[in-house]
């Protein structure tokens, strides 16, 4: 139904509840979205009922898949640079009201969390994934690179997992971004209403009783050859040391490498070395700034294209561009 809100924030007990409500779109963020989660926001800040916030994707499949991207496209085509600054200004300005909000800001991410997703969850103190949660920073495969944040999450991830997941987009199982650092507790799926119930009391610390242990699993088997790759310098070193590391999961990370951009690579390169010495808010400025660059390049509207218009996994990307160019 058009007219079902696509968001819905209302009081429960003590909590403040806000339900992304867009499930044919994944839930994925649009700027009406957007708006009335920053009006939410600031509600239950304000509200002295309010204890904690509790933040969900509606439709049983999707947390938040991301950004409204499309739409990006076709103002970056038709030259709204206006339009496309509101978008990501009230986006960002909303990452970090999320990072500043008082009080227990808890996401259930049950479902396919990407992008805009990751960036309305994780600069909350909860983060409970299910094993039906799937985590990614797809953007290298759009040509546009990790926003919404992220580049102060990301470098701050233990050794190179945060520069191995935002150049190849790797999709992580709730489980694996536990230990990755990306969520915070693991819940089966199963007790979720019950954990939703206890947290409807106003104690951020039920999310601790539901949780279960997370071992070392997907990410601590790759995380030594993560660091030796990952951390190299440059992009040509990252290939080469992919290639001497001569494993199916080493050549699988250098097949994906040669679809994204390239020009989206040499920037997220850049973008998270900078952002490992700067604050939530110096970081959120850069990725702003690099929007307006980033999103007018045409490597953004052919991913975008290739991904989510035409669906043909084809895009034919532009030389590599400047890399200095992009950040002045
Ligand atoms: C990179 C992205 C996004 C993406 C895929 C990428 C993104 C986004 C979506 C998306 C997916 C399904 C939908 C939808 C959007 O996909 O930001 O509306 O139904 O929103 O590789 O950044």
């Amino acid at each position: 139904m058009s007219d079902e809100p696509s968001v819905i924030a209302r009081r429960e007990g003590a909590a403040g509840t806000i339900l992304m409500n867009r499930p044919r779109a994944l839930n994925a963020l649009d700027l009406p979205m957007i708006e009335q989660l920053s009006a939410a926001l600031r509600g239950f800040r304000d509200d002295p009922e309010v204890k904690l916030v509790v933040l969900e994707g509606a439709g049983g499949r999707a947390f938040c898949a991301g950004g409204d991207v499309r739409r990006m496209r076709e103002l970056a085509l038709a030259g709204d640079a206006a339009a496309v600054e509101a978008f990501f200004a009230g986006e960002y300005a909303m990452n970090l009201a999320i990072a500043e909000f008082p009080k227990p800001w808890i996401s259930l991410i049950d479902g396919v969390c990407m992008g805009g997703g990751i960036g309305v969850s994780v600069h909350g103190r909860y983060r409970v994934v299910t094993e039906h949660a799937l985590l990614a920073m797809p953007e290298t495969a759009i040509a546009l690179f990790p926003d919404v944040g992220t580049s102060y999450v990301l470098p701050r991830l233990p050794g190179s997992v945060g520069m191995w997941l935002a150049l190849t987009g790797a999709r992580l199982k709730g489980a694996e971004a536990v230990e990755a650092g990306l969520a915070t507790h693991y819940v089966p799926r199963a007790d979720l209403p019950a954990l939703r119930e206890a947290l409807l009391e106003g104690e951020a610390e039920a999310v601790g009783r539901f949780a279960q242990i997370v071992h070392p699993g997907a990410v601590a088997a790759v995380r030594d050859a993560v660091d030796r790759c990952f951390g190299e310098p440059s992009l040509e070193a990252i290939e080469d040391a992919l290639g001497r590391e001569g494993t199916e999961w080493a050549n699988a990370q250098r097949a994906t490498l040669m679809r994204m951009s390239p020009t989206s690579m040499a920037v997220t390169m850049e973008l998270l070395r900078r952002g490992a010495s700067m604050s939530l808010a110096e970081c959120l400025r850069m990725e702003l700034a690099l929007t307006r660059k980033v999103v007018f390049h045409p490597d953004f509207a052919e991913g975008v294209r290739a991904v989510l218009v035409d669906k043909d996994n084809a895009p034919r990307w532009a030389e590599r561009a400047r890399v200095e160019e992009m950040f002045s």
